[in-house]
């Protein structure tokens, strides 16, 4: 396969059956089993979606439209995509050993995460890069965060600009969106990790691009560990806004996931849904980019960019 340029794709991973759960949750955690309590909380909560997560399949199907979309694109260079994730096998380790073992001596690699933060972009490009130093090869040009990419913008200008339209038109002055993005624990703020900012910032740009005059930027789905996360979580917020600023139709904007996965289909579908329902207001929900083309290529140029200017 010498001659062919590597591209690897890394994410977050889903258990694909439930019996899958207690080992990948013990990676989550470092190798510590979960105790019994919060393992049957997690596995409720599959249940909840439907068993298993959509996330296995959609991973695939981003990965194999990009890979389509650079081969397409890049005329003389011919990619060979490979799934590298972080909690369940195939590893990242493992993807990086299938590109050395099949002759892959350049590769470009994006994790399907827009933001970078020392907790989860690093991470995976350090596991990338530390297994390819390892065996001696491939080059990997990693990409830190794709979260200014214009077509990411424009992604969520128009699932704003849709979901509006279907917002009587009465309401519109009462409608608040929330951008989330999965909390971290307070301590990155003293590491001066760049990951809160970047949210703003791209909370801050859709908003100007989308003409939202009201917006709020909230976290969600922290972990079960007692250490201080960033907040507001978005359930409190959403209470927040409701009294303090009397809005009342909610559009909840995933700005820091790209697929439909548990954290969108229970922590947003399901968990604000009720905290709405409980307010009397109403719940909306943008579309997840999943395999959408403007997306893709949003991806694609963030990985041109990369390879053009050596990482
Ligand atoms: O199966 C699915 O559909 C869900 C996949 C999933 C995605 C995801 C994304 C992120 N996480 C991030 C950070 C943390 C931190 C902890 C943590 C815990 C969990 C648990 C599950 C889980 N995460 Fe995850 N995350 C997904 C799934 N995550 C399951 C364990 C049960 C629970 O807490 O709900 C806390 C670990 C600890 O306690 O020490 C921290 C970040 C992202 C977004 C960036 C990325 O995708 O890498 C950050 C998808």
């Amino acid at each position: 396969m010498a001659g062919k340029t590597g591209l690897l794709v890394m994410a977050y991973g889903t258990p694909r059956s439930p019996e899958d759960i207690e080992a990948y949750y013990t990676h989550i955690l470092r190798g510590k089993k979960p105790s019994l309590q919060l393992l049957k909380n997690l596995k409720q909560r599959y249940e909840m979606i439907g068993g298993i997560s959509p996330l296995a399949t959609i991973t695939e199907k981003q990965t194999a439209a990009l890979e389509k979309e650079l081969n397409f694109r890049l005329n003389g260079q011919t990619f060979k995509a490979y799934i590298g994730l972080k909690h369940i096998n195939p590893f990242i380790e493992d993807a990086v050993k299938k590109m050395h073992e099949d002759g892959i001596e350049k590769a470009v690699s994006v994790v399907l995460a827009p933001h970078y933060s020392l907790f989860s972009v690093k991470s995976y490009n350090d596991r990338a890069r530390q297994e390819a130093e390892k065996l001696g090869g491939p080059l990997i040009y990693t990409v830190d965060s794709w979260y200014r990419e214009p077509k990411f913008i424009d992604y969520w200008t128009n699932q704003l600009k849709e979901t509006f339209s279907s917002i009587p038109s009465e309401n519109l002055e009462e409608t608040v969106v929330i951008f989330s993005a999965h909390s971290l624990p307070e301590k990155i703020l003293d590491l001066g990790d760049p990951y809160p900012d970047q949210v703003q910032e791209t909370a801050d740009l859709i908003a100007e691009q989308a003409q939202i005059k009201n917006y709020a930027i909230g976290w969600q789905s922290k972990g079960k560990t007692p250490v201080p996360w960033l907040g507001p979580d978005i359930r409190d917020l959403t209470r927040q806004l409701y009294k303090q600023k009397g809005y009342r139709s909610f559009v909840y904007c995933p700005v820091g996931f790209v697929a439909d996965h548990l954290e969108i289909l229970y922590d947003i579908d399901i968990e604000c849904r009720q905290v709405t329902e409980k307010l009397g207001a109403d719940f909306y929900r943008t579309d997840m980019p999943n395999a959408n083309p403007l997306f893709i290529s949003c991806l694609a140029d963030a990985a041109e960019k990369n390879l053009i200017t050596g990482g």
